[in-house]
Order: structure tokens, then sequence, then C-alpha cells
């Protein structure tokens, strides 16, 4: 008897250390500490209202013209890639025209690369030369020409910024990607890199104004590695309170972040987020609209102005923002393919925002034929997909009046789960059909 004692408390024991640990584990990255302040608060409503944003894909491999991922793909040394730099001289950049662009396309912010994957800053660092400023005859600070421009048009700016460095020779012991012969040590200090990042991390949130946050990316190179979150976190909202921090590291939120993002997918939906999880936070989701995020030459792959309204619909009617992206050519214009769609969206928009921005997601979960939001006890009701004239719409209960955007009646029925509608003939909508209900 007293030996089964002791074995059962050696199993308990054991039990308790591995609950203990595994907590641990899954809460171990992240500022524990961390309580959003009335600004941030204020920031991410802002944000859940602003619903469409320009994602950027800017830097020297854009001359490549074969996509971000260039040097790490086609394993070009660190002393090849850098000669990149002397070629980058984008004369055309007209960050005025940037912002006109974004606002036209009814979008209210702007996420550009303050460093990418392979290392290069487009903006003016003091903790390296390896920058615009220092590396390229352009000698100027895109960066800070396109944060005085959002000024000027009442634009936010995040920055995304990658953690994972391809360039960096203290990025040690090195990760899942950059592990060819780069030229780089085999050795590192990787105390030193955090430093180097953090110096950076420094700069964009005091030499560019008030920003919107930074948009990290490439912890999942080396997931097992400890990040000291808390020491960067903390960092950003010391100095921008108001910041918001998301992290592409496809799981849920670590404490600290202020948003959570999705990359190529719907919440909950994307490709790589296999928790699933879709947390309290403001949501986000990106997309390319051909199949690059840097500039590539010869993807003529362009989603149709139709595919990314409905994207943007769909996203808003799961309580998220659509971060829709650019990949600039190396002279700092935009390709006419993208420009074009743009416009168009933002053609829409001006038509239709009503039911986009400063709404949330809707009462009515996602249905075959489309998704709702809801604002200010008002539900818009999107129909994408018009295979029948009549949609069943389960969840509402009461109603008061019911019309299409511009006024027109539309007839209803009361059923036992919900209603359903006869859409009107006039006044459809070639992308979304929105009803209003009150
Ligand atoms: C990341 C970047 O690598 C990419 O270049 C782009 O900036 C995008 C927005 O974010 O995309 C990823 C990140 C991780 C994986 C795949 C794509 N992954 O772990 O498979």
């Amino acid at each position: 008897m007293h030996q089964l004692f002791k074995l059962l408390k050696i199993v308990n024991i054991t039990i308790c250390i591995a609950v203990i640990s595994m907590n641990a584990f899954a809460e171990w990255q992240g500022d524990l500490q961390y309580k959003p302040p009335k600004e941030n608060l204020e920031a991410r409503e802002w944000f859940q209202d602003a619903k469409f944003g320009l994602f950027v894909h800017w830097g020297i491999y854009s001359i490549l013209a074969r996509q971000e991922w260039v040097m790490n793909n086609e394993k070009i040394p660190v002393q090849e890639y850098e000669k990149l730099a002397p070629q980058f001289n984008p004369v055309k950049f007209d960050p005025d025209e940037w912002c006109r662009m974004v606002k036209d396309a009814g979008m209210h912010y702007i996420t550009i690369t303050s460093k990418h994957h392979d290392g290069f800053a487009i903006f003016d660092s003091e903790v390296s030369d390896y920058d615009i400023v220092d590396r390229t005859p352009y000698g100027r600070d895109v960066l800070k020409m396109l944060a005085d421009a959002c000024e000027r048009h009442g634009l936010k700016l995040y920055f995304y910024h990658s953690q994972l460095d391809w360039h960096h020779p203290d990025y040690f012991p090195r990760g899942r990607t950059g592990n060819y012969d780069s030229g780089r040590p085999e050795y590192g200090d990787w105390v030193k890199y955090l430093d180097y990042m953090n110096g950076q991390i420094k700069e964009l949130c005091t030499n560019y104004g008030k920003i919107g946050g930074i948009w990290f990316d490439g912890m999942w190179d080396k997931p097992e590695t400890d990040w000291y979150l808390a020491t960067t976190y903390r960092l950003i909202h010391d100095l921008q309170p108001q910041a918001m921090i998301g992290s592409n590291h496809h799981r849920a939120p670590f404490k600290g972040e202020d948003f959570q993002m999705f990359e190529k997918g719907l919440p909950g939906k994307d490709p790589y987020n296999k928790e699933g999880t879709v947390s309290a936070l403001p949501l986000e989701t990106c997309e390319t609209m051909n199949d690059h995020w840097g500039y590539h030459k010869d993807d003529k792959n362009f989603k149709s102005v139709r595919e990314l309204i409905h994207y943007l619909v769909k996203a808003a009617g799961n309580n998220a923002n659509f971060l829709l992206n650019v990949g600039p050519k190396p002279d700092g214009t935009i390709q006419p393919e993208f420009k074009e769609r743009l416009a168009e969206m933002g053609k829409w928009l001006r038509i239709n925002g009503e039911a986009i921005y400063g709404t949330r997601g809707g009462p009515v979960p996602p249905q075959e034929w489309g998704i709702s939001t809801q604002k200010n006890g008002i539900i818009y009701i999107h129909v994408l997909d018009i295979s029948d004239n009549v949609i069943a719409i389960p969840d509402i209960k009461r109603v008061n009046e019911m019309t299409l955007l511009d006024g027109t009646r539309v007839e209803y029925e009361k059923t036992k789960s919900g209603i359903t509608i006869t859409l009107p003939e006039k006044g459809r909508d070639q992308y979304d059909t929105i009803i209003v209900v009150k």
C-alpha cells in the first residue's frame, strides 16, 4: 500500500511538471505584462473601421524582378546580392502619387516593408550602413518621404519588418531558410543580432512621426528560438503607445500583440495557420494581386476586380481588414495592371462603402451566396453570388425596413428560422448586391 502511494505521488508530480512546462511553452514568447492603454484601444477601433489598406513589398530585390525571395531561392551569396544596392535608383518614386492612388482606391492606410528577409533597409539606419541612404545612388530615405506624404494625405503608415535576416552575420544559428553557402561565417551572436534589430525598430518608432504600427514577419524561421519579444514589444509600446503590433507567426497571438493577421486566406482559413485560431483582437488578412508580393516581371496572373472586391467583402463579413499588396518596380512606379484594379475598387467603394467602412462582421454567418456586415443597428446583407432570386437568411428575427443601398424596396417573407428575400430585378450590383436591413 505504502509503495502504491509513493508511485502515485511520483506520477502526480510528473504530470504537474509536464502541465506547467507545456503552459510555459505556449506563453513564453510575448510581453506577459502588457495591458493596452486607451490610445492603443482607440487605434484598434480606427483600424477596424478603416477596413482596407495597401501592402507594399519594395526593396532592392525589385531590380531582379523575380520577387522578394530571390536571394534565398537562387542561393545568391551576400557579396553578390549586395551589388544590387548601387543599382537601386527609384527616380520616379512619387510618394504623393502613391498616396493619391491609395485614397482613390478607398484605402486608409499603407503597410510597407522597412526591411524584408534580404536585410536591406529602405530607410536611413544608423545601426547599419546596409540601407538606401548609405548604399544607393538615390541616397534618400523613401520611408521618410512616404511618412511625410501620408501625413499630408491623412493616411496611416505601418511598417512591415522582417525579424528573419539573410544578410546579417549574427543571425545565427541560421533558421529554416537562408541556409545555403551565402559567404557568412559559421558563427554569430544572437543577442547582438537582436540588439541590431531592436536598434532599427527604435529608429522606425522615432524618426517617422506617429506610426500606425509594426507588422512583424519571420519568427517562423526559428520557431524554437527565444526572440525576447517582451523587450521588442515594450520598446515599441513605450515609444509609441498607440502603435499596433502584429506578427505573421501563424499562431494564436502572443501577449503584447494588438492585432492578428492572416496570410492568403480569411481568418482561420489561411493555409499557414495550422492552429486555425481566430482571436478577439482586430483581424487583418493580406493577399497578392497576382501571385507574388515583390515585383515579378513575368507574373501576369492578375486577380479580377470581381475577385478582389469579393475578397474585401468577405474579409469585412469575417470581421477582418483587407491588406492588398502591390510590388512597385525598381524605378518607384507601380505597374498599370495594379493601378487599374485599385481604381476600379475605389469606384465601387465610393458607391457601396457604407456597407464596408466602420462595420463589423454581421450576425448572419457566411452563406453560399455571401456574407453580412453590421453597423449602428443596421445589417448589410451582401449577395455575392446569385444563383436564385430568392435567398433564405437565418437568424434575422425582426425587420422594420428592407431596401437596397439606393433605397429600392425589397420584398421579404418571415419564416420559422429567419426570413426569405426576393431580390429585385433592378438595382442589382455586378459584384455585390447589398440589402440594408433596419
Ligand atoms: C511572408 C514572407 O515570407 C513573404 O515574402 C511575404 O512578405 C509575406 C507577406 O509574408 O510569407 C510567408 C511566411 C511564412 C511562410 C510562408 C510565407 N511559411 O512559413 O511557409
